[in-house]
């Protein structure tokens, strides 16, 4: 059951207007769309607007300079793309969820004369199904093969396909031109990345797709460094798939970001606190959220999807050296594997309450085509449909083992109500008498007000809403972080003697 009837604005895309006129193609001139997307009732609409993906600031840096540019994302609720000027080439970003809404923009831009060209994760996953939306598409990364593409656009010579690369040197790649972002309408623009790739290969995740050529990449933690510092942003989001995927190559980053003083959240896997040192040095660099994906709390669950990690009995310990280090928890939860019944939302929750987390998200186990999840359920008969916008992780599109699709429908609203109620909120309050009133602060911000977000996303007042929160997070910090560096080791005897006011950081989810 939803918290709310979903505002319109949430739930369907901007009309296409099919009457619009045409205005003749301005040469050379491109736009890049991130497609509109029905947000889940259930979780807060905050996470959609925390930080911008990086796909098409990405693109527009290589762009040549013979071309001018333009981004639109339809999630910041300003309407359908704009007409004026009518772009030569239109370039889509396409994920499963927004597979359809990409199409239909292909398909309007396609009748008035423009070029489309498509990439993203899902035209690499269903690249049968996009080829017939699209003048070419575009596989794997497509920052390095986007020049070529517009010459040939230019030349009228575009091919059908183009086959782009995660091989190269990741440094070369140019920095995303966040400045075409309109600031206001994010928590942040520092999104960031510092590596590519992921250690594990979990059969449910998108990196397991057939085909997809995605070995661990870094990027010099320096570089990195300087990209954030910048945005001047005070507060950056890491968009990897998993930070703590190479323990040194993180140590590397931490210490290349201490310096610049600010705070950052990055989802990793929980083995990062294999050695706590590191953690320490997550806290010493600014981290002060990390959002984790423990998936379940069944061992068998972890061994069916393949996901080397440490076992749940352990996680409880592993959460408590993220809380010494002031870093607060975001749990990423999967409901619906094999071995979960209908008690499985229940002990979560109490899990979670026990744990004190400070956030946690749920995702109905969801098949992504192309991967082994997605063949075993084929193969099973188990899949329900292929409305891939319904592949939202926030819907049941498959059989699931041991309970009814309703159980876990049901299931999965029961636990996002009972987490988000003010009971559960003040369960989870920090131990630290000092750190309550900022994260009921923000937890209220984050997950009682969805009200409040299609208006602020509309007049671009997120931004200018979250930031004095963000200064006030950062000085919390800063002072944390000189009292954990005084106290030399990381240890209980350390909250004991300089008691950890752990900072209320701006979600992750
Ligand atoms: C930011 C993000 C989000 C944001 C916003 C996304 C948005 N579109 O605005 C939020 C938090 C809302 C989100 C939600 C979800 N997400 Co998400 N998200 C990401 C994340 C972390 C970063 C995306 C990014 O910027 N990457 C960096 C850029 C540079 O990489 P890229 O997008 O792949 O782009 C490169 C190429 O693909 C290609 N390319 C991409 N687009 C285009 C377009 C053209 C024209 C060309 C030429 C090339 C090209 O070139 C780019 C540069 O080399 C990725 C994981 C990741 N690290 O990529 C997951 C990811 C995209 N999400 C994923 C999923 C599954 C989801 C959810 C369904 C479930 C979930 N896990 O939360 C929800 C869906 C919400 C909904 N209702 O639809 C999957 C996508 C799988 C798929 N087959 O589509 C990913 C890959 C995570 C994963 N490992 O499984 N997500
Ligand atoms: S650890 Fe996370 S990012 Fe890595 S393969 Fe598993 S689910 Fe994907």
């Amino acid at each position: 059951m939803p918290f709310l009837p979903l505002p319109p604005a949430m739930r369907l895309a901007p009309p296409l207007d099919p009457r619009a006129p045409a205005p003749p193609p301005t040469p050379r001139h491109a736009l890049l769309l991130n497609p509109f997307y029905p947000k889940d009732p259930h979780g807060s609409f905050g996470k959609h607007v925390l930080t911008p993906a990086l796909a098409l600031t990405g693109l527009a840096a290589a762009t040549p300079s013979a071309w001018t540019v333009a981004l639109w994302d339809e999630n910041l609720l300003q309407g359908p793309p704009p007409l004026d000027p009518f772009p030569a080439l239109v370039g889509i970003t396409v994920h499963l969820t927004f597979a359809h809404r990409a199409y239909e923009l292909a398909r309007w831009y396609r009748a008035r004369g423009a070029l489309v060209v498509l990439g993203g994760p899902h035209v690499q996953s269903c690249p049968a199904e996009a080829r017939e939306h699209a003048d070419a598409l575009v596989f794997s990364g497509g920052v390095r093969v986007w020049p070529r593409v517009l010459a040939d656009a230019e030349r009228g010579a575009l091919s059908a396909e183009y086959q782009g690369s995660y091989r190269g040197p990741f440094d070369e790649e140019p920095v995303p031109r966040r400045e075409l972002l309109p600031r206001g309408s994010f928590l942040t623009t520092a999104s960031l990345v510092a590596t590519r790739g992921c250690s594990n290969r979990c059969r449910f995740c998108h990196l397991a797709t057939d085909g997809l050529d995605l070995p661990f990449q870094a990027r010099d933690p320096a570089r990195v460094a300087a990209e954030w510092a910048a945005t001047g942003e005070p507060y950056a989001v890491f968009l990897d798939n998993n930070l703590g995927a190479q323990p040194e190559v993180l140590r590397a980053l931490c210490r290349a970001l201490a310096p610049l003083q600010g705070i950052w959240s990055a989802a990793l896997s929980l083995d990062v606190t294999d050695d706590p040192s590191l953690v320490r040095e997550m806290a010493l660099a600014g981290c002060t959220g990390v959002f984790v994906g423990l998936e379940t709390l069944e061992t068998e669950n972890l061994r069916a999807a393949g996901k080397r990690s440490p076992p749940p009995s352990d996680y409880a310990r592993r959460v408590r050296i993220l809380h010494d280090a002031g870093i607060q928890v975001n749990g990423s939860f999967v409901l619906g594997f094999d071995a979960d019944g209908p008690d499985v939302f229940e002990r979560t929750a109490e899990w979670i309450e026990q744990q004190r987390l400070e956030c946690a998200t749920f995702h109905i186990l969801t098949p992504y085509p192309g991967t082994p999840l997605y063949r075993r359920l084929e193969q099973e008969g188990r899949l329900l449909h292929r409305n891939w916008e319904l592949y939202d992780t926030a819907h049941v599109v498959f059989r699931p083992a041991r309970m009814t699709e309703t159980q876990l429908a049901e299931g999965y609203a029961w636990l996002y109500q009972r987490l988000f109620s003010p009971a559960s909120i003040w369960a989870r309050r920090p131990e630290d008498p000092g750190a309550v009133l900022p994260y009921l602060a923000m937890s209220v911000l984050y997950k009682k007000t969805n009200r409040l977000w299609p208006f602020l996303i509309r007049h671009r007042l997120v931004g200018p809403s979250w930031r004095p929160l963000i200064a006030l997070s950062r000085r919390r910090h800063l002072a944390f972080r000189r009292r954990l560096a005084l106290a030399g080791t990381m240890t209980r005897s350390f909250r004991e003697t300089a008691p950890c006011r752990a900072p209320a950081s701006p979600p992750l989810s």
